[in-house]
């Protein structure tokens, strides 16, 4: 099998791998821990590696705890869309916020925090859910002249989709290391998120296809 070889223009994202969405965390992602390795593993190959994590604060918008009468994974209206909301989760300074110690990639460059303005959510590491609020990555990217995003992480159908499809949407070919990412599929979200990539030209892989 031909390996697609990893370039000085590439970079990898690493999405969310946070204590809250391993196992024992707040919103813990099934089998969240088991990417850990392949991610340290990936990271080897790539001399350009970035971080994003989710960073709220204790009252954030897209807690449930926050509105009365809601659950976790129900959702309402607010002003630019539909939010699901969650239950509280990587609320800044607590241990369930932290990266992964887990996590060896001592050569990693730059951490992106999201998420932490009370009343947007934030899954894209380049923009809030207003889709008007830029963190700075494209333009951090850009700067470095790097041009092809390989993105894991956690979750598949939240946070590492919606970086995925906002790479895509800045005009940085874009790939998504399918078995470096574990999916949270609450209501269907999963599929959702595989058509909205597919139709938006972000190509799926597995880790073999680098690693061989
Ligand atoms: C995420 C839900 C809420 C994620 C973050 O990292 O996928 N999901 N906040
Ligand atoms: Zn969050």
């Amino acid at each position: 099998m031909t390996t697609i070889a990893i370039s000085p223009r590439d970079v990898l994202v690493v999405v969310d791998v946070q204590y809250d969405f391993l196992p024992g965390g707040n919103l813990a992602v099934t089998g969240g821990d088991e990417i850990v390795p392949l991610v340290n593993t990936l990271a080897k190959r790539f001399a350009n590696v970035v971080f994003t994590q989710d960073w709220h604060p204790a009252d954030h918008i897209s807690f449930a705890s926050q509105h009365a009468g809601m659950a976790p994974f129900e959702t309402i209206e607010l002003a630019y869309g539909t939010q699901v909301l969650w239950p509280d989760h990587c609320v800044w300074g607590t241990h369930g916020a932290e990266l992964s110690h887990g996590l060896d990639i001592p050569h990693a460059q730059l951490v992106i925090r999201k998420g932490y303005n009370r009343a947007v959510d934030s899954y894209s590491g380049f923009q809030e859910a207003d889709r008007a609020t830029r963190t700075g990555l494209a333009g951090y990217l850009r700067e470095r002249g790097l041009e092809t995003v390989y993105v894991v992480g956690l979750a598949t159908d939240f946070c590492v989709a919606w970086t995925a499809l906002d790479a895509r949407a800045e005009g940085f070919a874009t790939v998504v290391v399918e078995d470096a990412t574990r999916a949270i599929d609450a209501n269907g979200s999963l599929e959702i998120a595989g058509t909205d990539m597919a139709a938006a030209g972000v190509t799926r892989i597995m880790s073999k296809e680098i690693l061989g």
